[in-house]
């Protein structure tokens, strides 16, 4: 009886799962993505044993697990300091490397605290360390950092597929340096854009943020088509940061948007409009509740591609019949 009954919970189970697979975090980052292409342009030139990481040189001392003041003294003992990740391109680039490199078990210290003023989240040097979205661990109705049991310093945890977790300090991680980089930095090129009514200029993309209309996937699609855009492609992690910054700026954070992709034509193939294939894994897609893995999680039954606000504006899957509000590209 007992055992049948097992035997049935466990079917149950398996069939669950089938339904609801949920993506293991890094897979994406086997394959060629584009950002990474974009990124390789500014490689940093590194002394021992700081290896190039997009524009950082980088140390992963990956035979040490100590707490979070000894880390620190570690990497000045390199000439380095614990590597701050104030950018959602370096944030992209070192969860690359990691993937690549086989060091997606550890967990990692980096650059920020909040020991000095609770919630006030600083580099060593004093700068701020970025907020929200895409660099916190984030579910559907939580984001961190939750300062869970007085929680002060800042992991790169392979258990959130190396989004930002706040943490206790006396935990054992592995250290990760940086060593002050050599390179000259290049200044910024602000390009003059001007976008056409119902647009606005955001992070160097024309976009527009249809609040007045809640649709399904394809009607938004059609209202983006009718005001000549279509659905919002985002391939560069700075552009979903820039998104993220302008609806809290104009506080409309609590919309959520529809993106353009789906993997209505193969499920579990997530594509652009254009035919691209989307950027899997993190800092692109929404943490589930399961350690180590992420969105898309729903299967047949989710398609369509969701900047959903209770996700913090992830990449979710969601039902194409969900209503949500177009955000369209022009183009
Ligand atoms: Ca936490
Ligand atoms: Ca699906
Ligand atoms: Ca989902």
């Amino acid at each position: 009886m007992t055992s049948s009954l097992k035997t049935c919970s466990l079917v149950l189970l398996a069939l669950l799962n089938t339904h609801v697979q949920a993506y293991t975090c890094g897979m994406g980052h086997r394959g060629v993505g584009q950002a990474a292409a974009a990124t390789n342009l500014t490689s940093a030139v590194c002394e021992e044993p700081f290896v190039a990481v997009g524009d950082q040189c980088l140390y992963f001392a990956t035979f040490a697990s100590i707490p979070h003041l000894e880390a620190h003294q570690m990497c000045h003992s390199v000439g380095g300091e614990l590597a701050a990740i104030l950018t959602a391109t370096r944030l992209y680039n070192i969860i690359h490397y990691i993937y690549n490199n086989g060091l997606d078990d550890r967990h990692f210290w980096i650059d920020g605290a909040d020991q000095e003023q609770e919630g006030d989240w600083r580099s060593s040097s004093g700068a701020p360390i970025p907020r929200g979205t895409p660099f916190w661990e984030a579910t559907v109705g939580g984001q961190q950092p939750d300062n869970y049991h007085e929680e002060d310093c800042l992991e790169l945890p392979a258990g959130y597929c190396f989004y930002m977790n706040d943490v206790n300090c006396l935990y054992s991680l592995v250290p990760l340096c940086e060593q002050p980089s050599q390179l000259k930095q290049t200044t910024a090129v602000t390009t003059e854009v001007n976008c056409p009514t119902f647009f606005v200029n955001v992070g160097g993309l024309c976009l527009s943020f249809v609040t007045w209309a809640s649709q399904n996937w394809a009607d938004a699609r059609q209202s983006c088509h009718g005001i000549s855009g279509e659905l919002a492609t985002i391939t560069d992690i700075e552009d979903l940061r820039a998104i993220y910054v302008y609806i809290h700026q104009e506080e409309i954070a609590g919309h959520s948007f529809w993106l353009g992709a789906s993997d209505e034509a193969s499920e579990g193939l997530w594509t652009w409009t254009d035919g691209q294939h989307v950027t899997m894994g993190s800092p692109f897609w929404g943490y589930t509740n399961e350690h180590y893995t992420l969105e898309p999680d729903g299967g047949s039954a989710e398609n369509c591609l969701l900047l959903n606000a209770e996700g913090y504006h992830y990449f979710r899957d969601a039902s194409c019949n969900l209503l949500a509000n177009p955000l369209c590209l022009y183009h």
